[in-house]
């Protein structure tokens, strides 16, 4: 397979393609080159991850042949051998029209996070984080609120609620996972004017479904930390609609003060303390199911 394994951008896979809150993991991939690789090929993603996927050419998450529009999308972990490992835009035969707003491209363990080829261009509207300060896309740090040059502090990919797994951001040292060194600079960072999708209304949930924005301003890339359910099971600190004994423990740790709240984002309803009512609430959910919220 020498071809994207993430999502080429080419009419078989993507034509008006318009996923939310899509998780692609060594998904979308249907032969390279493809004869009919072409410039009306359009994919539209918003409040997606593109994660660890391999192309052994060009573009590892997305190889852009056509018009690629990215908004509030996490890509992370994404390698190519001959470039673009999060994003090639070009280089494939055709021109290329590539839109970031609001996008993490990150970790990208080989082919930098985004190149552009010849005959590509690239429309900036703002607000994007590009850790890889060479191969940039032509983005310019604190030029449209981009954020160039700097980690954007995930914590692993974990189930924080929604249908999929995400990429949460790290809110501090150690929270919400023991890796993250401190506060992402991916929070509050699109301001909630410019926090809208790629036809212009108001992006109001994260790939979660949760709601944005939250705190002062929306997040970049596909979660909103701090977001929670509409109903929130008491204790389901995971969201996965359950809750276990350490989930029960962490509620413990919280009340007792020795965790922080955020240790638990998907378990405390809006507005609620953490006491010992919750955690008894949390402990019928436990051996009921969610039924307390
Ligand atoms: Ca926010
Ligand atoms: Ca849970």
């Amino acid at each position: 397979m020498e071809g994207p394994s993430g999502i080429s951008a080419r009419p078989v896979e993507a034509v008006g393609t318009s996923e939310h809150g899509s998780y692609v993991k060594q998904g979308v991939y249907a032969g390279y080159p493809p004869a009919n690789f072409g410039a009306t090929a359009t994919l539209t993603l918003t409040d997606c991850i593109l994660i660890g996927n391999f192309a052994g050419f060009h573009g590892g998450g997305i190889a852009n042949g056509g018009t690629a529009t990215l908004t509030n999308c996490t890509l992370s972990g994404n390698s190519a051998r001959a470039g673009g490992g999060g994003i090639a835009n070009g280089g494939i035969d055709n021109s290329a029209t590539l839109t970031l707003r609001s996008t993490i491209v990150a970790n990208s363990p080989a082919g930098g996070d985004c190149v552009m080829y010849v005959d590509s261009t690239i429309t900036d509207n703002g607000h994007n984080l590009i850790e890889d300060a060479t191969n940039l896309c032509g983005l310019t740090n604190g030029v449209n609120g981009n954020i160039v040059g700097v980690d954007p502090l995930l914590s692993p990919l974990a189930a924080n609620g929604g249908p999929t797994q995400t990429h949460a951001l790290c809110t501090g040292a150690g929270v919400p996972d023991a890796s993250c060194t401190g506060k992402s600079p991916a929070i509050d960072a699109v301001p909630t004017a410019a926090c809208v999708d790629a036809q212009g209304d108001s992006l109001t949930t994260d790939q979660r479904g949760y709601g944005r924005p939250q705190g002062p301003a929306c997040d970049i890339g596909a979660y909103e930390s701090g977001a929670q359910p509409a109903t929130v099971c008491a204790g389901d600190c995971s969201g996965n609609q359950a809750v276990d004994i350490d989930e029960i423990i962490i509620l413990v740790n919280i009340a007792l003060g020795s965790a922080a709240p955020a240790t638990c984002p998907s378990g405390i309803p809006p507005g609620a303390s953490v006491d010992v009512g919750l955690i008894i609430q949390a402990v019928n959910n436990a051996q009921r199911g969610c039924t307390e919220v």
